[in-house]
């Protein structure tokens, strides 16, 4: 292997732009998880395909690793790069095709903001169907890498669901153009489906076409108190009857407590409870909702509630569920992303319980997820006194017991945050043998020499 330097990037890689300054290389070798210290030996920012290849091929001829890198906001450490790696920035292409009202899509660069995309949508009268709290920093390239979720996969599907083509160019540096945004092709293996949530291991996605919805109807957003977790699924499974939803969400008083702290919010409703439920739905008649909520207060499942009187109230409602995520942040949480279906939810939530109650008896636990899609993000906080490397060891040996849980209801240690680092230990509570194994082979295909994003999920 050569070393790099400026001289070696001119010479074999002139026109891409390279930054070996250690900013820059602390900056983009780390992702939101700081679970490594950044150490990558070169950052580079190509600006179309043809330079992402001229990469691949150099880097496997001297024997490089790459790690490509988007807005860096995972939480699994799929974008660290802390082992002398090229890190592979997309920001500098973020070039934003015009949408196709016929075909109601739009080509994107993989650089595109995500937030940028929701408003070219918005503008043109349409809508990108998903979105999470990192829609500002997250890029297009990385959402599709990581087959992102967010908060209304229960309407619109995971960012798998909205990709009808694909430039990417594998790790021997081929270039594929994959599935052409068709609609329908029934033309044997889908290619492009492996590259969603393959985390940048196969290949570096360069841009895709994105499907765009119809404006979505006037909604209203719900907030209701549940006093029992157990509820929970009933109440999902009523409201899902009553109305149009497009999301469904769950936190618990801890969440709000830490939200309200943090973004100097007042508290939600009149009093604590156990659980929130977060609803966002098509707007419903006011009979119509009345009679739901009195239903549900009959039967036990709510307590209270309050519904949105104006979109800038929808929006302070969602901050409750929306900046959990970043009101714990600088307590470096130990954090779970875990999905069942749907209806061993209430199961899952009920041996988790005793399992965390057993198990972390004096550590501070967090409920909260997108539970209408069965995905919890449990998360673990540090008690202040207690030092960072033993919370995490203690926290890795109880993950055994709760990932187990997982695995008994044939469900994901990893819903929608990839497997990254963080969680490739655990990939075959997930994943059996047989997956694995052709997993592997499938890298080994689209990446010979395993320069791309070694080390991560497999
Ligand atoms: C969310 O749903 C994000 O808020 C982050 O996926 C989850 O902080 C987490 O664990
Ligand atoms: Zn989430």
């Amino acid at each position: 292997m050569q070393t790099v330097d400026n001289q070696y990037f001119h010479q074999y890689l002139p026109g891409v732009e390279v930054r070996l300054d250690s900013a820059s290389l602390e900056t983009y070798g780390r992702d939101w998880t700081h679970l490594r210290a950044p150490a990558p030996s070169a950052v580079l920012f190509p600006r179309n395909t043809s330079q992402v290849q001229e990469i691949i091929l150099r880097a496997r001829q001297d024997g490089f690793a790459l790690v490509p890198s988007g807005g860096r906001t995972g939480l699994s450490g799929g974008a660290v790069a802390a082992d002398g790696e090229w890190v592979i920035s997309l920001e500098k292409m973020r070039s934003l095709g015009t949408v196709n009202p016929t075909e109601a899509c739009i080509q994107v660069e993989a650089g595109v903001i995500t937030a940028t995309l929701q408003q070219a949508a918005s503008a043109a009268g349409l809508f990108y169907g998903v979105d999470f709290a990192s829609a500002g920093s997250s890029q297009v390239g990385g959402n599709i890498a990581t087959n992102a979720g967010g908060i209304r996969v229960l309407r619109y599907g995971l960012t798998r669901e909205q990709v009808l083509g694909m430039t990417a160019v594998t790790g021997a540096g081929e270039v594929l153009e994959l599935n052409h945004a068709l609609i329908k092709n029934a033309t044997g293996y889908d290619l492009r489906h492996l590259l969603i949530g393959s985390e940048g291991t196969l290949a570096i996605i360069t841009a895709a076409t994105l499907k765009l919805w119809p404006r979505p109807p006037l909604r209203d957003v719900m907030l209701l108190a549940v006093p029992d977790d157990q509820a929970i699924m009933a109440l999902f499974a009523s409201a899902r009857q009553a109305m149009n939803l497009s999301a469904f969400e769950f936190f618990s008083q801890a969440c709000v407590e830490h939200v309200c702290a943090h973004a100097g919010l007042p508290a939600p409703l009149e009093s604590p409870t156990a659980f929130y439920a977060l609803l966002e739905f098509d707007q419903l008649d006011e009979t119509g909702l009345t009679e739901w909520f009195e239903q549900a207060m009959e039967a036990g499942w709510i307590s209270d509630g309050l519904i949105s009187q104006s979109d800038e109230q929808a929006k302070q409602m969602w901050a409750y569920r929306e900046r959990i995520s970043e009101s714990i942040a600088a307590r470096k949480p130990y954090k779970n992303d875990i999905a069942v279906r749907v209806s061993a939810v209430p199961a899952l939530l009920a041996e988790l319980d005793e399992l965390v109650q057993q198990q972390y008896p004096d550590f501070e636990v967090l409920w909260y997820g997108h539970i209408g899609d069965g995905n919890l993000h449990l998360n673990v906080l540090k008690p202040d006194e207690m030092d960072l490397n033993a919370f995490k060891a203690q926290c890795e040996q109880v993950n055994e017991l709760v990932f187990a849980v997982v695995q008994k209801h044939s469900g994901s240690i990893s819903a929608e945050h990839g497997v990254g680092l963080l969680k490739q230990p655990w990939l075959a509570y997930s994943r059996s043998e047989a997956e694995i194994a052709l997993m592997r082979a499938l890298k080994q295909q689209f990446d010979p020499d395993g320069i791309l994003n070694p080390g991560k999920l497999l």
